[in-house]
């Protein structure tokens, strides 16, 4: 079995310099080659104890594209059916005890709480994130907290300010509302005032906010508005973040990015910076495609794990980061999806945390650009699927969860009783 870091990289620099013919390989590495193995397996059992991620309910429903929408008979279209299948996927993976929910889809006006509370209790996931949206309304054509009209952006205030007391209510820390604002023609809209209106807006939503809440601000660089976007970029967020209060947040999306932006290098500023609240996972090829978790680039999801690694061992305490997935899967089943990306996710967290950081640091300092490079390289080549079994068994869950799954037939059973279900293949929800 390969070990977990490699064996050589630990040897003391001593070792290296100071003019001594360079031990034979074999002994070099048979010492250390323990010492790495159980530390590393200690690092990576800890951190996977450590890993927790949110799922979203909008995951388990019918969703589609630009061009349409697919149905599923298994798909959820109740509140209840979304928490039954994330209760699924969090007693098959054991780190999902948090469901985002989005008020308008899920908490429409005069949903009573306690049913929300009952549900949370019988399937065994608390409502995590509350997400407001304020662009589905005709009213948001032009934008809402940034919209011109005094009015519409008096709607959009009061949605979010209504989804802080229902957060409150249900016990949820942080808020995190879908902007869509922007314009699509050069010329016909004042950006400057637009921004003023946005903070003022946000500077009211933090007033609201409990001691114990977050309001998380999350950006975007296009879509659905095509020339500006009043959220484009982690800049805007950051400021308009500082604006607001101290308990807002950037949250990074990591389909929210131009092509070949370095989003670990966001993710290491905004650490650097302590304004980085969290994350919406999912992986694009071209743009914002909610495509699954490290289906595409696995290696990027890696580095973002990497840099928060590295600020964890630097700093010594952890990141408060709400690792959150923000997929919709449109061909794929929807619960065999969110474990597929619940499961690639520890995966790629349990990588990261074999990084060595001190070797990572020393290569650094001295320009051993390769022997850098390859502390991460390592780490994310080394197979952690046994370990990761071994972990799933330890904590008496089953080694193999996607199998669980499938051998358990619930997607059958749950597929008879939907289907009969008249189901919309217009709404997003
Ligand atoms: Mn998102």
């Amino acid at each position: 079995m390969e070990s977990f870091g490699s064996g050589d990289v630990k040897v003391d620099a001593s070792d290296r310099d100071g003019g001594m013919k360079p031990l034979p390989r074999y002994i070099m590495s048979s010492v250390s080659w323990r010492d790495t193995m159980a530390n590393s397996t200690e690092a990576l059992h800890s951190a996977l104890d450590s890993f927790r991620i949110e799922l979203p309910s909008w995951g388990f429903a019918d969703t589609g594209t630009r061009f349409g929408k697919f149905l599923q008979d298994s798909a959820a279209s109740t509140l209840a059916e979304k928490f039954a299948d994330a209760g699924q996927v969090h007693s098959l993976t054991g780190v999902c005890p948090t469901v985002a929910l989005h008020v308008l889809w899920d908490l429409p006006a005069g949903t009573d709480l306690k049913e929300v509370q009952k549900l949370s209790h019988q399937f065994g996931v608390r409502p995590g994130s509350i997400n407001p949206n304020v662009f589905q309304d005709q009213e948001y054509k032009h934008g809402s907290l940034a919209n011109e009209r005094p009015e519409i952006r008096k709607k959009a205030l009061d949605h979010i300010l209504d989804s802080v007391e229902l957060a409150k209510q249900l016990g949820c820390r942080d808020l995190a509302p879908w902007f869509a604002d922007g314009s699509n023609y050069p010329g016909t809209a004042n950006i400057r005032r637009r921004k003023q209106w946005m903070s003022d807006g946000l500077k009211t939503v933090h007033k609201a906010l409990d001691p114990t809440q977050r309001l998380l601000i999350e950006y975007k660089p296009f879509e659905p508005a095509f020339y500006h976007s009043d959220l484009a970029d982690w800049g805007m967020a950051l400021l308009l973040a500082r604006a607001a209060g101290p308990q807002a947040y950037v949250l990074v999306d990591t389909g929210h990015h131009y092509q070949a932006q370095n989003i670990e290098q966001i993710v290491a500023w905004l650490l650097s910076e302590n304004m980085l609240g969290g994350f919406h996972f999912n992986d694009r090829r071209y743009a914002d495609d909610d495509l699954t978790l490290g289906s595409i680039d696995p290696y990027q999801v890696f580095r973002i794990f990497a840099e928060i690694r590295h600020y964890e061992w630097e700093t010594g305490k952890p990141a408060d980061i709400a690792y959150m997935v923000d997929q919709s899967h449109n061909l794929k089943n929807k619960v065999e999806a969110m474990i597929q990306t619940v499961m690639t996710a520890q995966s790629l967290y349990a990588k990261a945390a074999l990084i060595d950081h001190q070797a990572l640091e020393a290569a650094r300092n001295e320009h051993r650009l390769i022997d850098a490079e390859n502390c991460l390289k390592d780490a994310f080549e080394t197979d952690v699927r046994p370990e990761l079994r071994r972990w799933r068994e330890k904590h008496g869950l089953s080694a193999d969860p996607l199998r669980a799954f499938r051998e358990s037939g619930y997607t059958e059973r749950v597929a008879k009783e939907r289907a009969g279900r008249k189901k919309s293949a217009v709404s997003y929800a």
